[in-house]
């Protein structure tokens, strides 16, 4: 295994710091923008904040530095708000913590098809889970997807030019792989480019499937930093670029690739979430009315027990094998009937690709197999439920679980186990996970471990981990806990800023946490 895992130990994140370590200001590239304004029914103009974790954690680095924020504006009025130079400052409300510049990108109709819709969600998303079967066949899509990584790049190098010396220029996933070279082109060598990818890695042989290949492995080696979440996708990316590259000098135990006269560093920072402030969330009063609630309107009596599942309803993330694996532990365990219910928080996503409606009809269909074969007039063995849900009432559900359960078939990181540990179940609850999350690596050892698609074992390590006697349970509960903490969103991005000091300075004398 190369020698690409960056160190976490826990210190005070220093980013004042990192953020000057690691280049003049900061411009941050995503698909998906911080804040997206839209109309209101009364006409007037609403603005959507921030919801995810890395969104909102860099949100908050972002307004400390001033910098600018530069992705697709998909909101039916973010023409409306911007200026000249298609910039708005936000947040609207940001005089505490400050400002800083959103750029915004306007795409036609046809490069959203081709771009987001195809070759981001349609090729490159079911390519890197390793689902080659799912992968669909590219036409014009590919040249849609390079002119916007074009526009992309444009928006960057203009950024770079407008700040007082090189930025660190930040790049976000799959969206963007032909911007770092493009940009290079544009920028020459000033900037210091760092570009997280969010989800995995495949290994060389599935990544061969990939008719860009090429040109994907050579806009991404025009980074001088890349960053996933665990070691094997670093390793797998690595040798992706020795097989698939001629005349990459690649060094897989260094984490380094040379090619076309400049070097990429690899590097592994898994991340993690706002622990502090989920954990506030699960005991404020807001989380204590929703749970009350949500049982009340549910259905579900004060003394159910409950398992919960917070997933983005996609294809990896393992809904409708969870479902079967409930539905054998039912019929396996006839004394969790009526004791036991599985909600499900299913949020729409990508709806208008196919293999996505189906997968909503799949989970659906599997919702009512399971209710139909097993629930009496006062009972539920699955609550699901497609409502978003607010952050407080999603951190109050975590706690009231007595399990959390997490069973990707295949996923980059995954936040949802982490939120569920960080949220600190009543009772020490137990997390069931999937070993095909990259978040296995890290929690895996405490956690109750499930292959997916094997449903006796899943169902087996349900009934195991709902009969875990109290002290076992508060162990591996105190253990969990211990490890988010110490690996939270905070120290993520200061993992990652460090890393990139690191590359961004000649001697390499940039002190990393590691070093306290
Ligand atoms: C990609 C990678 C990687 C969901 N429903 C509600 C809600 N959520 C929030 C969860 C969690 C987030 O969405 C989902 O994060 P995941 O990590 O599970 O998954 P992806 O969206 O696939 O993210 C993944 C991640 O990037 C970061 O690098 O971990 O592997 O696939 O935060 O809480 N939040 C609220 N209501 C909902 O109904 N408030």
């Amino acid at each position: 295994m190369p020698n690409t895992h960056l160190r976490a130990d826990r210190v005070e994140a220093d980013f004042d710091r990192l953020l000057s370590a690691a280049g003049d200001g900061l411009v941050v590239a995503s698909n998906r923008q911080p804040y997206r304004h839209d109309y209101g029914d009364d006409g007037e103009v609403t603005v959507d904040r921030p919801a995810g974790g890395l969104t909102a954690g860099l949100d908050e680095v972002m307004r400390r530095v001033d910098g600018t924020w530069i992705a697709w504006g998909d909101g039916e009025a973010d023409a409306a708000v911007v200026d000249g130079d298609d910039t708005v400052a936000v947040p609207p409300d940001g005089d505490a913590g400050g400002t800083y510049t959103l750029r915004r990108l306007w795409l036609d109709g046809d490069e959203v098809q081709g771009y987001y819709y195809e070759l981001s969600n349609q090729v490159l998303w079911p390519l890197c889970h390793a689902a080659l079967a799912t992968v669909e066949s590219c036409g014009d899509a590919w040249a849609d997807y390079r002119r916007v990584n074009e526009q992309f790049a444009d928006a960057m190098a203009a950024a770079a030019t407008d700040a007082d010396g090189d930025p660190l220029v930040w790049l976000h996933d799959y969206h963007l792989a032909l911007a770092p070279r493009q940009l290079r082109e544009r920028a020459g060598a000033g900037p210091t480019l760092a570009h997280t990818w969010h989800i995995p890695w495949p290994s060389w042989d599935t990544f061969r499937a990939c008719p860009n290949r090429d040109a994907l492995l050579d806009g991404l080696l025009g980074n001088d930093l890349l960053v996933f979440h665990v070691p094997r996708y670093c390793e797998n990316f690595l040798r992706s670029a020795d097989r698939g590259l001629d005349g990459a000098a690649v060094d897989v135990d260094a984490g380094t690739v040379e090619y076309r006269g400049r070097t990429t560093t690899v590097r592994a920072a898994p991340m993690g979430v706002p622990a502090d402030r989920i954990r506030e969330q699960a005991g404020s009063a807001e989380a204590a009315g929703f749970r009350a609630a949500f049982r009340k309107n549910r259905g579900i009596d004060r003394d159910t027990r409950l398992a919960v599942g917070v997933d983005r309803l996609d294809y990896t993330k393992g809904v409708v094998q969870r479902l079967d694996a409930f539905e054998r532990l039912f019929a396996d365990n006839p004394r969790y009937r009526g004791e036991l219910t599985f909600v499900q928080i299913g949020t729409e996503s990508r709806s208008a690709i196919p293999a996505y409606a189906d997968y909503q009809e799949r989970v659906e269909a599997a919702v009512d197999r399971v209710n139909d074969r097993f629930a009496t007039d006062d009972w539920r063995p699955v609550v699901y439920t497609t409502d978003m849900i607010s952050n407080e009432g999603l951190a109050g559900l975590y706690r009231e679980a007595d399990l959390g359960v997490v069973s990707p078939v295949r996923d980059g990181m995954n936040l949802v186990a982490q939120e569920y540990v960080a949220a600190g179940a009543d009772d020490p609850g137990v997390l069931v996970l999937s070993d095909q999350a990259g978040v296995h690596d890290t929690l895996g050892e405490w956690a109750v471990s499930v292959r997916p698609h094997d449903t006796n074992g899943f169902a087996a390590a349900l009934d195991d981990a709902l009969s875990m006697p109290e002290r076992e349970r508060r162990r591996r509960a105190n253990a969990l806990a211990d490890g988010i903490e110490d690996d939270d969103l905070d120290s993520w991005l200061a993992d990652v800023l460090s890393a990139v000091a690191g590359v961004a300075s000649a001697d390499g004398g940039v002190p990393t946490r590691a070093d306290h």
